[in-house]
This record gives structure tokens, C-alpha cells and sequence, in this order.
């Protein structure tokens, strides 16, 4: 994508409503732009965030044996009156009347949606164990919605559900989604710990919250030091990896357990601030019972299913990246969700040798790079480029055009490299 024609609106400003980087760090970066208190539209280069999170998170929903579908956002209030959460569900749930009077609400998850979608058609024993999910926007009023896309009212969630026959089957669907979670957040590239947590507005008394550490999170974390080695959890044994995930010490200050706390060994305590990205949800029959969904059984007895609900806060991870992971400079995305694998950035536009070198670059890299083809002074681009925090920068100038070699630089790393055209196109796609 050529930079010169494209909308990716940089602010030099740091924009006065925002408290915290990565809020700062989203509008100066042309990610996003509010359009009302906690609803944002997502600018190009933020879309492309969205959409490789979303991608990766569905390729790990689809191997973990989740089918993907599609809910509507707006909900029928007669289906939470079945399950009793519409009184119960209180200010937070935008309600909406039709021009025939009738009550509809924008939904803030799912869980009596497809409860009545699944009792429609599942009717024997035999159809089970089923697991679903869909990736749709979700609005809550929140009372103070702020951080930007950390605590929006409209935001995007992945959110799946299983229903199983009995609680041994319900539990194997919690502990695949546990693994399925460890996995999407090690390849989006950050460090989530999963920690006990409480249930409430979805009930149920098995839960796990999924925090990324940052000072600025909204809860208080306790843990033990080895989730710290990430990599090490993601096991394809599920027993072991349940097994390591659930006594390995992990809570929210809501959870923590000073006593439970107190046998680990000082040197490994680690206390901090976590973001929640993600929660975890076994609640048996809350939602069957209530809603009368039942299989006939095996010996043809009704059994009310048992079930569990997952979700993700797609929009929200890409809040939650950035405070984990930017300097002075800017954003510093993790290879496999930046908007763009690598920026080109000719330091003198209109140079026959530079607009060659650049010109092949860009059509070598194809759409996963930004080509800044701008005419702008070097300074201005250098400084857009680690702000907007590609992984990779290529910079090339007359000096080195000249004879064919270009700068490459690491953000992460802040290292630099003169090389070949060739080469310097082998370590990015490498
Ligand atoms: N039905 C269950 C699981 S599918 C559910 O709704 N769980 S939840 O309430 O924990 O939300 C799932 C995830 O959505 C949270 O972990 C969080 O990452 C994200 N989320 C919740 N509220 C907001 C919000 N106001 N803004 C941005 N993300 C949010």
C-alpha cells in the first residue's frame, strides 16, 4: 500500500481525552477515531489489526473444533425473558423499540441466543456434544466506558459455546478452550495468564479470567514466576496442560488466597496489574433449565444439556498489545498483528535509484507492506514509522541506492543492518 494514498490519519498531538498509551498511541497512529462516548470506527491500518487478531483467534476456535456462525447484534427482549436476564441484566443492556412497539435490545453476549437457536434443532443425545461460535459486535452501556477500545460500550468479542451431555463433557470443552486461548495469545505474540475469577453477570461457579500484564490494568494480578516462560504451557497433553494451568498459582486480587500465596517461594511471587482479554465460563444448566432445553437420552429420558461459554475481546487485544508492548517512540507490534509486515521508506522520493529500489521492494512485499512514498522530510517519515511500529523498516537512500544496498531496522530491537536489496527482502519474508 502506497502511504501517499492512503488514510492513515498520524497526529503529532498527543490528543487531550486520552489517559493512557495505548489510547494515545491508537489515535496518533490513525487506528481509530471516536464517534461517540466508547464507539470507535476502525481506520485502515486499525481494521487490519482487527481482522489478523480475528484471524488468528478463528484458526484456533476452527482446531479446536468450534464451528463458526453468524448471530445478529440485535436481540428479541422476549428470548432474555426466558432465561430471566432481562430484568437482571439492568442498565447496561441497550434497549431498542421497534415502530410496532416491540422490545429489542443490542446484545451484550450471547448465551440465550443460542441456546433457543441450538433447542430448535438438536433433539436426541446423539447430536451432542455440540460447540459454536461466532466473532460479532457486542454493546454494553458501560456506566464509564474509558481507555478507549479497553472498556468501549460497542466492542468486538469472540464468543463461543458448547453444550454437552454431562459435566465430564462440559469440562473436556473448558479445558480445550483453555489450550485453544494459550495458543492464540503465544501467536498473536504476547503473554496471557489464565487466573480463577468469579462469574457474574453469566453465572455458573468454573471460571478463568485471561490477563496480559500491563501497569495499567484494571485489576490487581498475583502469580506464580513461571507463566512467565509462556511458550513452556502450550502442551498438546490437555490433562498435563489443565493440570500445570490450574495449580500453577494465578489470581485476581477478587480471587487471591494469601494463605495458598504465602507456600510459594518469595523469589517467584510476582505481583502486577492485568488487563482481562479474554473469560471463561462452566455453568452447567443454568441456561437449559431456565430455557427448558432438553435431548431425549439414551433411554428416553430428558437431559438437560451442560454448558459452558468463551469469549475473546477481539477489539480489546489490540488495546491491551499496545500497552504491552510501546516505548517513547511509538507502538511495537508483534510480527504476526501489525497492520503491515514492514514499511518501505524512500528518503528521496523523485531519485531515480531510490524510486527503483522502492518501486521493487514494494511490489516484491505485496499488500503487507506500507510503501511511504511521500514526498516528506526523512525525519518526518522516520519518526511516523516507529510510531505507527511496524516490525520492519526498510529505509533507503541515494547513498546506498547507489550502489544497491539498503538500511533494514528492527523496531523491537532498535538493531540495523546495511544489506543488499536481496538480503534485506529475505530477513523481512524470512
Ligand atoms: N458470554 C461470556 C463469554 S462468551 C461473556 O460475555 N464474557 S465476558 O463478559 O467476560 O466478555 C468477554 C470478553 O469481552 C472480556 O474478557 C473482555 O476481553 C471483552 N469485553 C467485555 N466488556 C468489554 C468492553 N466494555 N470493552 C471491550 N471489551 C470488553
Amino acid at each position: 500500500m502506497r502511504l501517499s494514498q492512503s488514510l492513515i490519519p498520524t497526529l503529532k498531538e498527543t490528543p487531550a481525552e486520552a489517559q493512557i498509551a495505548s489510547h494515545r498511541l491508537m489515535l496518533r497512529a490513525g487506528l481509530v477515531r471516536q464517534m461517540a462516548s466508547g464507539i470507535y470506527a476502525w481506520l485502515p491500518a486499525g481494521y487490519r489489526v482487527l481482522a489478523k487478531i480475528a484471524n488468528i483467534v478463528r484458526e484456533e476456535q476452527d482446531a479446536a473444533g468450534a464451528q463458526e456462525m453468524l448471530m445478529p447484534t440485535i436481540q428479541s427482549a422476549d428470548l432474555w425473558r426466558e432465561s430471566g436476564r432481562y430484568d437482571a441484566y439492568g442498565k447496561e443492556m441497550l434497549r431498542i423499540t421497534d415502530r410496532h412497539e416491540r422490545e429489542l435490545l443490542f446484545g451484550p453476549t450471547n448465551e440465550e441466543m443460542i441456546t433457543a437457536i441450538v433447542r430448535d434443532s438438536v433433539k436426541s443425545y446423539r447430536e451432542l456434544p455440540q460447540m459454536l461460535y461466532h466473532i460479532q459486535w457486542k454493546f454494553r452501556d458501560e456506566v464509564r466506558p474509558r481507555f478507549g477500545v479497553l472498556r468501549g460500550r460497542e466492542f468486538l468479542m469472540k464468543d463461543a459455546y458448547s453444550f454437552d451431555l454431562d459435566k465430564a463433557g462440559a469440562v473436556v470443552a473448558y479445558k480445550k478452550m483453555m489450550l485453544a486461548y494459550m495458543r492464540t495469545f503465544q501467536r498473536i505474540g504476547i503473554t496471557a495468564i489464565p487466573m480463577r475469577a468469579d462469574t457474574g453477570q453469566i453465572g455458573g461457579d468454573l471460571s478463568h479470567e485471561f490477563h496480559v500484564l500491563a501497569p495499567t490494568g484494571e485489576s490487581g494480578v498475583f502469580y506464580d514466576a513461571a507463566f512467565e516462560a509462556g511458550d513452556a504451557f502450550a502442551s498438546s497433553d490437555i490433562e498435563a496442560f489443565y493440570e500445570q494451568m490450574t495449580t500453577t498459582y494465578a489470581a485476581t486480587d477478587e480471587k487471591h488466597d494469601t494463605e495458598a500465596w504465602e507456600k510459594i517461594p518469595a523469589e517467584r511471587r510476582r505481583e502486577g496489574r492485568g488487563i482481562e482479554v479474554g473469560q471463561i465460563f462452566y455453568f452447567g444448566r443454568k441456561y437449559s433449565e431456565t430455557m427448558n432445553f432438553a435431548v431425549v437420552g439414551p433411554d428416553g429420558t430428558r437431559i438437560f444439556p451442560e454448558m459452558g461459554s468463551y469469549g475473546i475481546g477481539v477489539s480489546r487485544l489490540v488495546g491491551a498489545i499496545i500497552e504491552a508492548r510501546h516505548d517513547e517512540a511509538g507502538i511495537i507490534w508483534p510480527d504476526a498483528v501489525a497492520p503491515f509486515r514492514a514499511a518501505i521508506l524512500n528518503l528521496r522520493q523523485g531519485d531515480a535509484a531510490t524510486d527503483k529500489i522502492c518501486e521493487e521492494l514494494h511490489a516484491k512485499l505485496g499488500a503487507d507492506c506500507l510503501y511511504d512514498d511521500r514526498e516528506e522530510r526523512a525525519g518526518q517519515k522516520f519518526a511516523e514509522a516507529d510510531l505507527m511500529g511496524h516490525p520492519w523498516q526498510i529505509i533507503v537512500g541515494p547513498r546506498g541506492a547507489a550502489s544497491g544496498q539498503v538500511e533494514l531496522k528492527r523496531r523491537a530491537t532498535g538493531e540495523r543492518w546495511e544489506l543488499p536489496v536481496a538480503d534485506a527482502l529475505a530477513k523481512v519474508l524470512g
